[in-house]
């Protein structure tokens, strides 16, 4: 299917602000005359770069414009670029123009949007797109890479045949019931389903790690005043970011910084100390505090290696959490007896917020608590929801298929199979999916 859209659109791709280059970009099927009207050169050759003067009522722009032609493009339409020099008027100028010559402004993600109509990427390869563009550690990148290259639709994409496969088998099998041998295809099908939801299965949970690796691990720091949570943000990001002080109650708003480690993004939220408190600023820092435990992927409780009045109350605060118990200032006499006892058998380690070797073996076990360690960062891992729901309900018709197997004929369980590939097309981007288009693209950014 080639869509042909009647409007021709234009909008600034390169960022926001002056650079060394800015490039305008049209697509649609007048963007080659809007282009000629403006630039004194012929612009014949697709692919070719013509260096010539792009004029305005206030321009006379020295510049570059290439033509790719309809279906070799980028949306699969005719489009044109033009490279300027990159300073906010300059950009706008030569948009303006596009637009004074016939062109509307471009939707977000409206250009990813007519190359997925044009078959040019399937839906997850778009919608990885901006996973990629905004990636924020190397995990992100070389996941969303591999689902622009296409190497998580093709998984899907083989997935989807052994299901077809699979329907075919009972459709001979129900079309030629002469052939008795229903009992061993049945056999057959239903190992092929098992090892085929296995697959799924285990796709559909790399989103845990894919979350994480998308959004960041978020690492909440939780204590009592004074223990040392801002001090242990500042040594986990190298920077002297929060203050610090022997106040108690330094911190009243929560902080987040970010550092990377093993390739991952970890989001460290510095909160109020825990107590009771009559300064109503403080009381909010609290709320804060508790709200942010909720949201967090880890939860780091802080102690001091010296004083053990706030463990319980901390601990009961931060119940069913999947949390890390840190002794901080171990700088200091310490027993280690009474932090094994109060730590109740929880994974603890004792620290100096001063020593950077430590910080680093906190580092490392925030890293092991969190990601999962099997996880093979080249392979395909689902970063989307909306990727992550579809296999899940794939998977879910697949096992119902399996579970109704020795009950009902073959054909009864033809159904739950169906839906299981419809559900793996929505992914690509297949069927009637009008709705979640514009909700998908419109998280673009302009001109992409
Ligand atoms: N000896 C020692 N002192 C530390 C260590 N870490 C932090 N401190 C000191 O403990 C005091 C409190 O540190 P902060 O980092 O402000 O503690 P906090 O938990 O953020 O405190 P609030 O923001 O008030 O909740 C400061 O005087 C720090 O210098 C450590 O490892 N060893
Ligand atoms: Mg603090």
């Amino acid at each position: 299917m080639r869509m042909e859209n009647e409007r021709t659109i234009v909008a600034i791709a390169t960022p926001v602000g002056s650079g060394g280059v800015g490039i305008v970009r049209l697509s649609g099927s007048e963007s080659l005359n809007i282009a000629k009207a403006m630039f004194d050169k012929d612009i014949k050759e697709p692919r070719y770069m013509y260096l010539g003067n792009i004029t305005t009522e206030n321009l006379n722009e020295k510049g570059f414009v290439v033509y790719f032609k309809a279906p070799h493009s980028y949306t699969g339409e005719d489009v044109v670029e033009f490279q300027v020099h990159g300073g906010i008027l300059i950009v706008n100028e030569v948009l303006r123009k596009c637009i004074s010559l016939g062109a509307v402004l471009a939707e977000r993600g409206e250009f990813t949007k007519r190359a997925f109509l044009n078959n040019k990427v399937s839906l997850n390869e778009a919608e990885s797109l901006m996973d990629y563009i905004n990636a924020q550690s190397n995990a992100e990148l070389i996941a969303s890479q591999n689902a622009i290259s296409g190497a998580f639709s093709s998984q899907i994409g083989s997935f989807m045949d052994k299901l077809k496969d699979c329907l075919a088998q009972i459709n001979v099998t129900f079309d030629y019931p002469e052939h008795d041998d229903e009992y061993r295809t049945a056999q057959e099908i239903k190992q092929d389903i098992e090892l085929l939801n296995k697959d799924i299965i285990s796709l559909a949970n790399t989103y845990n790690s894919g979350k994480m690796i998308k959004n960041g691990v978020n690492v909440c720091l939780v204590g009592a005043p004074n223990v040392g949570k801002s001090s242990i943000l500042n040594a986990l990001i190298n920077a002297d970011v929060a203050i610090v002080t022997d106040i108690a109650g330094t911190t009243t708003d929560a902080l987040t910084e970010s550092y990377v480690y093993n390739n991952v993004r970890f989001n460290i939220i510095d909160t109020a100390g825990l107590r009771e408190s009559d300064n109503l600023i403080e009381q909010k820092g609290i709320e804060r505090t508790l709200r942010n435990i909720d949201k967090a992927d880890i939860v780091l409780c802080i102690f001091d290696v010296t004083n053990f009045d706030n463990v319980d109350e901390i601990l009961h605060k931060t119940n069913g959490t999947k949390r890390l118990l840190v002794f901080n200032k171990s700088d200091l006499d310490f027993d280690e007896n009474k932090i094994k006892q109060s730590a109740k058998n929880e994974d603890y380690v004792i620290i100096s917020s001063k020593d950077s070797a430590q910080i680093e073996q906190l580092k490392s076990k925030i890293f092991n608590k969190t990601m999962d360690e099997h996880l093979d960062y080249n392979a395909n891992i689902v970063l989307n929801e909306r990727h992550y729901n579809l296999l899940k309900k794939a998977s879910e018709s697949l096992q119902r298929a399996l579970d109704n197997m020795d009950l009902v004929t073959l054909d009864c369980i033809a159904s739950d199979i169906m839906e299981a590939y419809n559900d793996l097309s929505q992914l690509l981007g297949y069927g009637d999916i009008e709705d979640i288009l514009d909700t998908i693209f419109s998280k673009f950014c302009l001109g992409k």
